[in-house]
């Protein structure tokens, strides 16, 4: 996969050197550049921002710095252009893996108020143009975003992470949070880990594990629970699900009582 990255502050891209991600380009899996957005300016002072029409705090960025470019960095075929801002849609685990079978995908790292509105409409003639938000709150640039898009995406590229099967437990591959887990010792300051998962009944441990995950995602992200299909759901599965006070309306999960101590 080619990745390329603009951004007024390459160094914080960095990060991407490291670990997994840093062997990944190491290895020849993932091809990512980072290129400065400053380099595509023709003025003295390399501005990248001006003052916002209408009016308004802080300032907006210059279209033609981010038209060079995205020029320069399009390529051959149609790459999706991924624009993090608050106002984008949430990015998803869904669409991690949707984005790990791209080709070539660019990351143009706004700052400021953002990036005039008319780049995203001209981009949209070579580039498959996607908004991006991480979530509900507002950070000073797309770059902290980007690192957590690279990641989330690089690490479903084969070969990346070195056992797949880490790939298939884990929160949100199954539309439900991961399981609690645990490590020697099995008693850790007045602390035990659950009886079952030293039983070596493979069977009993798998639905222990099925029954924490249901317990927790229901107390922590209701809204995950909601997004099920019921059809899923065997007959233990809402036995759990009716304790944490959830049942099957019309082939969807439904609250059917607050939370209280007991339910979580
Ligand atoms: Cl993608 N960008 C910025 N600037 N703030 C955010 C975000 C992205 N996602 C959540 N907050």
């Amino acid at each position: 996969m080619r990745i390329d990255v603009v951004s007024i502050f390459p160094e914080y891209l960095a990060a991407l050197d490291l670990s997994l991600i840093g062997k990944a380009r190491q290895d020849g899996l993932l091809d990512l550049t980072v290129h400065n957005l400053r380099d595509f300016t023709s003025d003295r002072h390399r501005t990248v921002d001006d003052t916002p029409y209408g009016g308004g705090a802080g300032m907006v960025m210059k279209p033609e710095p981010w038209a060079q470019a995205l020029e320069s960095v399009r390529g051959g075929s149609r790459p999706v252009l991924i624009v993090p801002s608050p106002a984008g849609a949430v990015f998803t685990q869904a669409m991690a893996h949707e984005l790990a079978e791209e080709q070539h995908i660019v990351f143009a790292c706004g700052r400021y108020e953002g990036i005039d509105e008319r780049v995203l409409e001209w981009a949209k003639d070579s580039f498959d143009v996607r908004p991006l938000s991480l979530g509900d709150y507002v950070l000073n640039g797309g770059e902290v975003a980007v690192l957590a898009m690279v990641e989330a995406i690089a690490r479903l590229l084969p070969g990346v992470v070195g056992n797949p099967e880490s790939l298939v437990e884990e929160s949100h591959s199954d539309g439900l949070l991961e399981y609690p887990v645990y490590t020697k010792p099995s008693a850790w300051r007045n602390l035990e880990v659950p009886a079952v998962l030293l039983s070596g009944n493979h069977a009993r441990i798998a639905r222990h594990r099925r029954d924490e995950q249901l317990r927790r995602t229901a107390l922590r992200r209701p809204d995950l629970l909601e997004l099920l299909d019921a059809a899923t759901l065997d007959r233990a599965d809402l036995a759990v699900l009716a304790e944490a006070g959830y049942a099957v309306v019309g082939g969807r999960l439904t609250r059917t009582q607050v939370p209280s101590e007991g339910s979580a």
